[in-house]
């Protein structure tokens, strides 16, 4: 990895004219590599034709790959697939890529649509994949007279792992929740398929906040909210008892924020809960708890109940219903609808909501605006604003620093970056920081590190949320002789691992020599290699110095 002087200065030049964008972007994929093996992926199969499983042996990185094998073919594209659902805002383009190679040279189908009827396609922009075939129904409204650039067709990949990039078009996202399938219905019956690291993430400006509910604030009117046609499906609806004349809109008379809101005319007098619900309903993943947050404020004071509940209801895994009752007032309040809300309703009282495993965790939000005795008054107006859905307390765990200099010259810059972000869709938002300006400055947003003078600066990177950070020292040289000047760019992938299976030392292009010391200090192990072998170590956390020029140490835990 030795550069010479005249090459960094080049490198640093170049990185300066491309400073924006350095911070990573949030993945939307959850366990986008497949290290949980399946989890929040979901295969649908309705009748046998594939078999969907976690590799292990020959994964295309890390520990574990999604791997495939087509048994037979499907009467569709789509009938034998493996999907992530996620949430879509318009006018974003989504860069899509993915990891994938075949036991011998194949055709696999990728399809982006509406979840839902009638299942509308999805376009994209640009592509690495040089023949994306689009897959043509004759007689379904969905799937006939493809543009070349509806986001429903096959493609080739062949037996080296490769990776592929797709970025969609912003201009014709509708709804809110869509469905990414890799597709197998049209691959060759005794073909396995491997895939792995699949990002989702903002092709430009911007990044996903990690909102499972876009449009909540209401700007885009109400449409994108809307499942059209569907009342027992509704996104977002208001059911109202037909004696009743309360009324809504979104409006931009005095919004809560931005240039709209929701808002209620409640009109009738009282009634009871089900007389005047405002409804919406948004995915998440299994196993996943929830975070509900909305504004409110109202023009009499007044008692709004909220539940929140699983769906189905009534399916054997239950859904518990939270209850928050809240008095409004004219003052806008944020109302939090937590896990740690009271638990109500015939169900269990363990906090823990369920999802039925078909469906993506389908959840809605009830509030009523007639129930108990303290509801609000007739002839009272009410706004909503700002409905958030995040996935409670995801925050990250873990990130490595990569790009980062052994050593750097008086007068010259580098920039660091981050990468391996655990998990994969947490924040990947960090902030840069040095120990002593005098020896160097760094820009906490860009990474840009820049030597001031001799000496070490320890550098500080730090997600978001607080809860992850990383740190590197770099040495600040002379800026006049010849020394040779080098980037150290290494670190370990994964960082967790089972007993027994390789840690690869990465981002140096050869052998490297290592000691592995237990948390005593102990040594444990010696190597000159590229790989870290587990088998010999028991549980626990490690450290690894790795005599790259910085002598790097990393930390990787074995379990
Ligand atoms: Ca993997
Ligand atoms: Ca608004």
């Amino acid at each position: 990895m030795k550069k010479n002087y005249f090459f960094i200065a080049i490198f640093a030049l170049a990185l300066f004219g491309s400073v924006n964008g350095q911070q990573i972007k949030r993945n939307i994929v959850a366990n986008a590599n497949f290290e949980d093996g399946l989890k929040h992926w979901r295969s649908y199969d309705a009748n046998g034709r594939v078999a969907f499983s976690t590799e292990t042996e020959n994964p295309l990185s890390g520990e574990k790959s999604a791997k495939v094998l087509v048994k037979y073919s499907a009467l569709t594209l789509w009938d034998a697939s493996l999907k992530y659902f996620f949430p879509m805002t318009s006018g974003v383009k989504y860069k899509i890529s993915f990891q994938a190679k075949a036991s011998e040279d194949a055709e696999i189908g990728l399809e982006l649509t509406f979840n839902r009827a009638p299942w509308t396609l999805l376009k994209y922009e640009s592509t690495s994949i040089s023949d994306f075939t689009p897959v043509d129904v004759d007689g379904n409204a969905a799937r006939s007279g493809l543009d070349d650039n509806d986001l429903c067709g096959t493609f080739p990949i062949t037996t080296e792992t490769q990776e592929y990039w797709i970025v969609t078009d912003g201009t014709h996202i509708t709804d809110w929740n869509y469905s990414l399938a890799f597709c197998f219905g049209r691959t060759e019956p005794g073909t396995t398929v491997w895939i792995d690291n699949v990002r989702i993430e903002y092709a430009e400006e911007g990044d996903w906040d990690g909102n499972l509910l876009p449009y909540g604030d209401f700007e885009e009117g109400i449409a994108p909210l809307l499942w059209q046609g569907d009342n027992e499906v509704q996104n977002f609806r208001i059911e109202r008892n037909g004696a009743r004349t309360d009324t809504w809109e979104v409006s931009d008379e005095d919004p809560i924020s931005g240039n709209k809101s929701l808002v209620i005319n409640r009109n009738s007098g009282n009634g009871v809960f089900w007389d005047f619900v405002f409804v919406f309903q948004f995915w998440t993943i299994e196993g996943v708890r929830t975070q509900t947050f909305f504004d409110i404020k109202s023009t009499n004071e007044g008692m709004i109940s909220t539940r929140l509940a699983s769906e189905p209801w009534d399916r054997p895994v239950n859904g518990d219903h939270l209850v928050n009752d809240v008095i409004v007032t004219a003052e806008v309040q944020r109302v939090e609808l937590s896990p740690d809300s009271k638990v109500g309703g015939n169900n269990t009282a363990t906090g823990n909501y369920a999802f039925d495993p078909h469906w993506l965790g389908r959840m809605k939000v009830f509030t009523s605006f007639t129930e108990g005795a303290n509801q609000i008054p007739a002839d009272s107006k009410i706004w909503i604003d700002n409905i958030v859905v995040n996935e409670y307390n995801l925050k990250t765990q873990s990130f490595d620093i990569v790009n980062a200099p052994a050593t750097l010259k008086i007068g010259e810059s580098q920039q660091l970056s981050i990468a391996n972000v655990y998990p994969t869709h947490a924040p990947a938002h960090v902030t840069y920081s040095v120990d002593d300006a005098n020896i160097a400055t760094i820009d906490a947003e860009t990474g840009i590190l820049t030597g001031v003078a001799q000496g070490t600066v320890n550098i500080t990177v730090k997600s978001d949320d607080d809860n992850a950070e990383e740190t590197v020292a770099v040495n600040i040289t002379s800026a006049t002789g010849t020394e040779a000047t080098f980037i150290s760019t290494v670190y370990l992938y994964p960082t967790q691992v089972n007993r027994g299976n390789a840690i690869e030392i990465r981002g140096i292009d050869n052998s490297v020599s290592f000691e592995v010391f237990n948390m005593s200090g102990q040594s444990m192990q010696k190597g000159l290699s590229k790989i870290i072998d587990t088998s010999n170590l028991v549980k626990g956390s490690y450290l690894v110095k790795i005599a790259d020029d910085s002598n790097t140490t990393k930390r990787f835990i074995v379990k």
